[in-house]
C-alpha cells in the first residue's frame, strides 16, 4: 500500500536549468544558500550576491529595473527573506516594473542560519500574499518541468511576474565563496556601465 513519494524539488537542479539563459540579464540574489549555489554554477559580472540586506534583493532590483527598464531583472529570493520584508512585495507593486522577474524559492526555512521554520511551513502561501499585494503574474512551481515552463514563459513576457519554487531544505556544504562583496560590486558596477555606453553607441 502506499503512494509514491515524489522527491521535492532542489533549488540547485532549478538554478542549473535556468544558468545559461540569465547571459544577458541583471541578476540580484539574496546571501547564503541561494548565492552559493548560484555562484558555484558559475560566476557572471553581471551577477549581484546581495550581502546582510535581508529582505531587500526585489527592492535592489526594483531600483535596477527602473533605471534600465529595456533591461530584464532576475531577482532569486527566499521565503525568509521576503517574510521580513513584505512591504517589498507592495512597493514592486506600485511601480509594475515590466522587466522584472521575481523568483523565491520557498524552502520553508531560514536554511542559511540552521534551518528555523518559517511562515511557509504553517500554512502561509507566498504566492497567494503577493497576489493579494497585487502582482497578476503569479505562480507556483513544485516540479523542474513548472519551474522552467513558468521560468521561460517569465522572460519573455513584459509583466511583473512572481514565480514561487517550492523547494527542498538542502543548501550547498560551505557557504563561503573566494568573490568579495566589494570586488562583485565594481565588476557589477561595471557590467552596468558598459550597458549604458553601448546604449549611447546606438
Ligand atoms: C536583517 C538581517 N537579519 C538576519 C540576517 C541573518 N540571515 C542571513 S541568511 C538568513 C536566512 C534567510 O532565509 P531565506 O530567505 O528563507 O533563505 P534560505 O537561507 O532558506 O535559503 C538570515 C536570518 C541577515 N543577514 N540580515
Amino acid at each position: 500500500m502506499g503512494g509514491v513519494i515524489t522527491p521535492m524539488m532542489q533549488r540547485l537542479e532549478c538554478l542549473r536549468s535556468i544558468h545559461g539563459k540569465l547571459q544577458d540579464c541583471l541578476v540580484v540574489t539574496i546571501m547564503g544558500a541561494v548565492a552559493a549555489e548560484f555562484q558555484s554554477l558559475g560566476h557572471r559580472p553581471n551577477f549581484f550576491y546581495l550581502q546582510h540586506a535581508m529582505g531587500l534583493a526585489s527592492s535592489t532590483g526594483l531600483g535596477l529595473a527602473l533605471c534600465l527598464p529595456r533591461q530584464k531583472v532576475v531577482v532569486f529570493d527566499g521565503d525568509g527573506s521576503v517574510l521580513m520584508n513584505l512591504g517589498g512585495l507592495t512597493t514592486l507593486v506600485r511601480y509594475r516594473p515590466a522587466n522584472l522577474v521575481h523568483v523565491i524559492f520557498d524552502n520553508e526555512s531560514l536554511l542559511s542560519v540552521g534551518g528555523f521554520p518559517t511562515a511557509t511551513a504553517t500554512g502561509s502561501d507566498l504566492a497567494a500574499i503577493a497576489r493579494a499585494a497585487g502582482i497578476e503574474r503569479t505562480q507556483t512551481a513544485h516540479t523542474i518541468e513548472q519551474f522552467t515552463t513558468a521560468f521561460d514563459d517569465a522572460m519573455r513576457t513584459a509583466q511583473l511576474t512572481c514565480l514561487v519554487a517550492k523547494v527542498e531544505a538542502t543548501g550547498p556544504q560551505g557557504y563561503v565563496t573566494d568573490l568579495s562583496l566589494l570586488e562583485n560590486r565594481f565588476q557589477f558596477r561595471g557590467w552596468i556601465k558598459k550597458l549604458n555606453e553601448d546604449k549611447a553607441a546606438g
